[in-house]
């Protein structure tokens, strides 16, 4: 039954697709059914970098990006020729809210001699005034490198991401104070004990996590990481603290392996956060199939293109040279 309205639905969703000459991109995070959507169209669910890379690629005229607004920007930066549309314009991300450029600039205006490194989770104007833009993917290479070139920097918006990077590359930092509120919610104490009853287990963080739930982390890493990590682990019990949507990858390739949320209650709380990021559950079949309209389409000033297009391809630069030379070292 199940299969069958998901059939009935990849039919409507290829005709529509193919009616408007579009291509569909979907985060790690989204609900597992727009995932499976997106890969059976010929689309690409991958974070938040490979899926801007991807719409470079594609021939369609627009772009349909499942994910939360920075990634419908993103893509827009790098595609500026293209038509961009998200699922739903209010679907935005703690880490983004937190760093509003006016405020980002005059706190930056403090330390001229840094370079400024953002998180790819901000607005596409606070990536216009920063020298780097990086993903989890690449923040510690490409940190160290900075490192290497006795630079100091400021590092925005999120604070545990950010002691991470410190921690892992010594450079001198000053941070602003943002963080996921899914992330933030993980619990140490209860993590430990989970550990303790389980025992044959492995743990899965994602670096946007607070320090005290990193230090019980067998792999730290980036959305794309934690999910080769996944594949390749030994154990039969996997933790996972990040987004619960990474769930659908991780249990298609490892049908196998049980796979167990991080907690996120307390003890003696009254009440239970999901692990779920509110913003990347507005991306709904029904959404999709009315996506393209002006009310969802990414829009922004050249000005703003130009620049933020400078620093992404800084790090896209960085990235595809990274690899290269450890590919080769391999
Ligand atoms: O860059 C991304 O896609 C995010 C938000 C996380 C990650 O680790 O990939």
């Amino acid at each position: 039954m199940i299969e069958t309205s998901y059939k009935k639905r990849l039919e409507q969703v290829k005709t529509f697709l193919n009616n408007n000459d579009a291509k569909l991109i979907s985060h790690y995070y989204v609900d597992s059914e727009i995932q499976r959507l997106t890969e059976d169209t010929g689309g690409c669910v991958a974070d938040s970098l490979q899926m801007a890379k991807f719409g470079t690629q594609q021939k369609e005229k627009n772009l349909i990006i499942a994910g939360v607004r920075f990634m419908g920007e993103t893509a827009k930066i790098l595609n500026p020729e293209k038509n961009i549309y998200v699922l739903d314009k209010d679907a935005t991300c703690s880490l983004d809210d937190s760093c509003e450029v006016n405020s980002f600039k005059q706190f930056c205006e403090k330390y001229p001699n840094r370079e400024i490194v953002v998180y790819a989770n901000t607005s596409a104007e606070v990536k216009a005034i920063s020298d780097w833009v990086v993903t989890s993917s690449i923040a510690i290479p490409l940190v160290e490198n900075l490192a290497s070139r006795g630079k100091k920097i400021i590092w925005a918006p999120d604070k545990y991401l950010g002691s991470y990077i410190q921690d892992q590359t010594g450079i001198d930092m000053i941070m602003w104070d943002g963080a996921c509120i899914v992330h933030e919610e993980y619990k140490t104490i209860e993590l430990k004990k989970l550990i303790e009853e389980l025992g044959d287990c492995e743990v899965l963080v994602h670096p946007e996590s607070p320090r005290s739930i990193i230090q019980l982390a067998d792999v730290v890493g980036s959305t794309t990481k934690l999910i080769n990590a996944s594949k390749i682990s030994k154990s039969k019990n996997i933790i996972v603290a990040t987004e619960k949507g990474i769930f659908y990858q991780m249990k298609k390739l490892s049908p196998n392996k049980n796979f167990i949320e991080a907690p996120t209650e307390g003890e003696g709380a009254t009440c239970k956060s999901c692990g779920r990021c509110p913003w990347m559950h507005l991306n709904t079949f029904d959404k999709l199939m009315s996506v393209i309209n002006q009310k969802n389409e990414i829009n922004l000033n050249e000005k703003t293109i130009v620049h933020a297009k400078k620093s992404i391809n800084r790090m896209v630069e960085f990235e595809d040279k990274y690899y290269q030379k450890n590919k080769r070292a391999s």
